[in-house]
C-alpha cells in the first residue's frame, strides 16, 4: 500500500467539515476552520493543514473550546477593534474582524485588530494576505504555548510566536512572509517525529540542556529561537503584543491553564493594517508600490533568490488541479474521526 493518499481540495474541505460537524462544532466555526485547513493544504503548508484536524477535535472532545462560540466585535478606539473569540477557534473571529479592520485602516490610515480568547492552531499568513489584497500593508503576531528557551536559557518560556507581514502588489499577489520566531515551528518537529526523521542541528535542546536532533527529546526539552538573541527578542516582542498589549495571556500562562489535550492554546493576537496612500502627504505620492517592485526586481536579479510566499503561490497554481497528498496514517486517523466522532 502507498504511504500517501491523494485528495482533491474539495475532498480536504469536505472531510474537515464532516469531522468537525460530527463533533458538534457549529456550522459557522466549521466553515471558517475548513477554509483555513483547505487553504493551508492548497498552499502546501503541511504543518498547519489536515495535520491539525485531530488537535481541533481533541480540544472539542475535552471541552476546552466552546465550539458553538459566536465571536463579539467591540469598538475600543477609532483605530482599534477588538474581537472576543468567546473561547472558540480563531478562524471565525479573524473572519469577523477583517472587514472592520480594513474600513478603519482606510479611514484612520492605520488600525489594529486585537483578537482575544481564541484558540489559534493555524498558519499566520491568512491574517495578513487578504489585507494586502485590499491594498494595505499588514503585520500579525500570535503567541502560543511555552516551547522556546530564551537566549542563553534552557527551559521553555516563549511560544514559537510567528510574525507575518504582507505588502500589496499591483498585478501580483501580495508579498507575504510568515515565520516562527523559533528555529522551526513546533509542527515541523512533530512531523519529523511522525516521519521518523532526525532534526536539523540548531532547532532544539533536550531536557538536559544539550543540543539534540532527536524529535522526541526536542519535544521534551526546549526549542531554540532562530538567530540566537535576535530571534529571542522578536519572540519576546510577540509575547508583549499578543499577550500584554491586547490583555490576554503570555505563552507560559497559556501552558499553565491548558488541559494538555493536544489541541490549540487559547490566547490573544494582534493584527495591524496600514493604508500606504495615507502615509505620504496628499499631492506628494511617491509611487510606493512601484518603488517596492523595483526593490523586488533587484532581489530577484540575483541567482538563488526568490521572494517569500512564492513557494506557496506556486503550490496554489498546482493543487486545484493536481490535488494534494497526505500520509496514509493521517488519512486513516481522519477517517476514524468521521466514523466514531472521537479522536
Ligand atoms: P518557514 O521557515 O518555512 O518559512 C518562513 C518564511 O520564509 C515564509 O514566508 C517562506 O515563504 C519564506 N522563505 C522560506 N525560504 C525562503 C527563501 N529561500 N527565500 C525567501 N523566502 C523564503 O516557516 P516556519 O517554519 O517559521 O513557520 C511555518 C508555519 O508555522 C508558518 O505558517 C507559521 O505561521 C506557523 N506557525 C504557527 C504558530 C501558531 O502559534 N499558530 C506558531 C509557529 C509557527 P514560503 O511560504 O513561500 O516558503
Ligand atoms: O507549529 O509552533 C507551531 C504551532 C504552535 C501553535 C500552532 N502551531
Amino acid at each position: 500500500m502507498s504511504d500517501l493518499v491523494s485528495m482533491s481540495l474539495e475532498d480536504v474541505h469536505g472531510l474537515t467539515t464532516r469531522i468537525l460537524l460530527a463533533h458538534g462544532v457549529s456550522q459557522e466555526q466549521t466553515r471558517a476552520i475548513a477554509n483555513t485547513v483547505t487553504n493551508a493544504e492548497r498552499d502546501d503548508c503541511k504543518s498547519h493543514g489536515l495535520f491539525r484536524v485531530p488537535g481541533y477535535v481533541k480540544s472539542v472532545v475535552s471541552g476546552k473550546v466552546d465550539c458553538s462560540a459566536v465571536p463579539e466585535i467591540r469598538d475600543l478606539a477609532p483605530g482599534v477593534i477588538q474581537v472576543d473569540g468567546k473561547h472558540g477557534f480563531s478562524p471565525l473571529a479573524l473572519e469577523m474582524g477583517r472587514a472592520p479592520l480594513v474600513e478603519r485602516a482606510r479611514s484612520q490610515g492605520i488600525a489594529a485588530l486585537a483578537i482575544i480568547n481564541a484558540h489559534h492552531f493555524a498558519a499566520l499568513w491568512p491574517e495578513v494576505e487578504p489585507l494586502a489584497e485590499e491594498g494595505l500593508a499588514a503585520f500579525a503576531f500570535v503567541d502560543s504555548f511555552s516551547y522556546v528557551a530564551p537566549a542563553g536559557g534552557t527551559k521553555p518560556l516563549y511560544g514559537t510566536n510567528p510574525i507575518a507581514f504582507a505588502w500589496p502588489r499591483e498585478n501580483h499577489p501580495p508579498l507575504v512572509f510568515d515565520q516562527a520566531t523559533s528555529a522551526s515551528a513546533r509542527g515541523e518537529i512533530q512531523i519529523h517525529l511522525r516521519d521518523g526523521k532526525p532534526l536539523p542541528q540548531g532547532w532544539a535542546i533536550g531536557p538536559d540542556g544539550q543540543p539534540t536532533t532527536d524529535p522526541e527529546t526536542a519535544l521534551a526539552g526546549a526549542q531554540l529561537p532562530f538567530g540566537g538573541y535576535k530571534g529571542a527578542a522578536l519572540s519576546l516582542m510577540v509575547e508583549l503584543l499578543a499577550g500584554a498589549l491586547v490583555g490576554d495571556v503570555f505563552s507560559f500562562e497559556a501552558t499553565a491553564r491548558d488541559n494538555q489535550d493536544g489541541g490549540p492554546p487559547e490566547g490573544g493576537e494582534l493584527i495591524i493594517a496600514i493604508d500606504p496612500s495615507r502615509c505620504v502627504a496628499s499631492g506628494k505620492q511617491t509611487g510606493q508600490l512601484a518603488r517596492a517592485e523595483a526593490l523586488f526586481a533587484q532581489v530577484l536579479d540575483q541567482d538563488g533568490t526568490r521572494l517569500p510566499s512564492d513557494r506557496r503561490y506556486q503550490a496554489r497554481l498546482r493543487t486545484p488541479t493536481e490535488g494534494i497528498t497526505i500520509p496514509t496514517s493521517l488519512h486513516e486517523t481522519l477517517q476514524q474521526l468521521i466514523g466514531t466522532g472521537h479522536p
